[in-house]
């Protein structure tokens, strides 16, 4: 087989980007290791950044987005039993919408296929070769066969777990990563929101966060040890944390369900330096990783693929490196935007083990400050909507 631009992972970052280039003429072929059922089904990231609609309206994408997204205007932070709006849309002028990755992924498959585009779900015995040349290749096995498929560039998409990082020697490489001594409990249950905007709660008990994917379905997460298995959270023990943390003192009430689906997430950051080894280019969950709490995961690897899908359609228009040779200190400059951003605001509302009056003390003066100043709301809604310009 062969392609212009190979791509590893069928996630938000590798179907946006092989949409991208098909937009400018040019080939992907995109090699998935799981199912498209699986794929569509994977329940993950709900927050869309502005950039992130309005690009996707411009790649012609977003037709059940517009229908079924819900725009919203601001958040809520609650502590102690207080509630405080953060006025996202009066203090920045933009968005936020909430929409499932998985249906982000279901609109850009169904948008890939319809245009003839080539997904090769369930591949295995992923491996690159010649990324150090001009003629790279990816082997892989698919349909029982060992197969090859030769390309100008390999795009590593396969999220954090992928094989394409690890394709750069380490000697390339410079690793930045942060452990938290917490993980994320998410709950999907059907049940209509008891909050119209998404609520972050800090509580003595630890963090809670009410969010949502429709007006029948709740999304909502709990900070747990990150060694305690998910059998260790039964259903009625899940609510009735999540009671007391997001519990306040104006008699608002959570409404409980039926839990559809439940899951333990780490918590993590991480940075690769360079995003790009040769002819291979890292993005997304490959490169970085940031702690969900600043929703900037889906939206960062969006913002990588957009950025290179230009360099690419330009060197295959004119020739021109410059756009390639930048692209990795360009995406690096939001990336530790985001990175700043994800671990400030879980520093903010999480409690660490180690954590002392002090330090709660200090979380609350922060808290207290962010519904006093404008200026503090501002800049945690600029980088919350995310920033047009890093
Ligand atoms: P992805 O991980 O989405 O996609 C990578 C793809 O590559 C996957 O389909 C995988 O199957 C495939 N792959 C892996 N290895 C392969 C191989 N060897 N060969 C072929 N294919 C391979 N972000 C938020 O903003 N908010 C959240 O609440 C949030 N929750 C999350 C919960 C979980 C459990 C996880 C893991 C992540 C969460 N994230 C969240 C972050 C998440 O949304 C990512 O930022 C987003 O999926 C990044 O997209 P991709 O870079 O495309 O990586
Ligand atoms: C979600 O709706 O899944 C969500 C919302 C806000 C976050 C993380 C996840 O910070």
């Amino acid at each position: 087989m062969r392609t212009q631009v190979g791509i590893v992972g069928a996630g938000p970052a590798g179907l946006l980007l092989s949409h991208l280039l098909h937009l400018e003429g040019v080939d992907s072929v995109v090699l998935e290791a799981r199912s498209r059922d699986h794929v569509e089904q994977r329940v993950r990231a709900g927050v869309l950044e502005q950039g992130t609609v309005e690009l996707l309206e411009a790649a012609g994408v977003a037709g059940r987005l517009r229908r079924q997204g819900m725009v919203h205007h601001g958040i809520e932070l609650r502590s102690a039993g207080r509630r405080h709006r953060v006025p996202l849309t009066d203090l920045t002028g933009r968005s936020i919408t909430i929409y499932g990755q998985q249906e982000v992924v279901k609109d850009l498959i169904q948008a890939r296929l319809e245009a003839g585009g080539q997904i090769l779900f369930e591949v295995s015995d992923v491996h690159l070769e010649g990324l150090d040349g001009d003629r790279p290749a990816i082997r892989f096995r698919a349909a029982g066969q060992d197969q090859e498929l030769a390309c100008d560039v390999v795009a590593g998409c396969d999220g954090f777990h992928g094989v394409c990082r690890d394709a750069v020697p380490e000697s390339a490489r410079a690793v930045f990563e942060r452990a938290y001594p917490f993980a994320w409990l998410g709950v999907l249950a059907a049940v209509a929101p008891s909050s119209e905007e998404i609520v972050y709660a800090a509580s003595d008990r630890g963090f809670a966060l009410h969010s949502m994917r429709s007006p029948e379905l709740t999304r909502l997460y709990l900070q747990v040890d990150p060694d305690e298995p998910i059998e260790s959270w039964p259903d009625g023990r899940i609510w009735e944390e999540l009671q007391a943390r997001l519990a306040t003192d104006d008699g608002w009430a959570l409404e409980e369900g039926p839990i559809l689906d439940k899951g333990i997430t780490g918590m993590r950051s991480f940075v690769v330096e360079p995003m790009r080894h040769g002819r291979l280019f890292l993005a997304g969950d490959a490169a970085h990783i940031v702690p969900p709490t600043g929703a900037k995961g889906m939206n960062l690897a969006v913002a990588d693929v957009r950025v290179l899908a230009e360099a690419l359609a330009s060197w295959y228009r004119t020739g021109a490196t410059g756009p390639l040779e930048a692209w990795s200190a360009t995406c690096l400059r939001r990336v530790w935007r985001a990175q700043d951003f994800s671990t400030w605001m879980t520093g903010l509302l999480h409690r660490a083990p180690g954590d002392d009056a002090f330090q709660r003390r200090v979380q609350q003066a922060r808290l207290d400050y962010l519904a006093t100043s404008e200026a503090a709301a501002r800049s945690l809604a600029e980088n919350y909507v995310g920033l047009e310009r890093v």
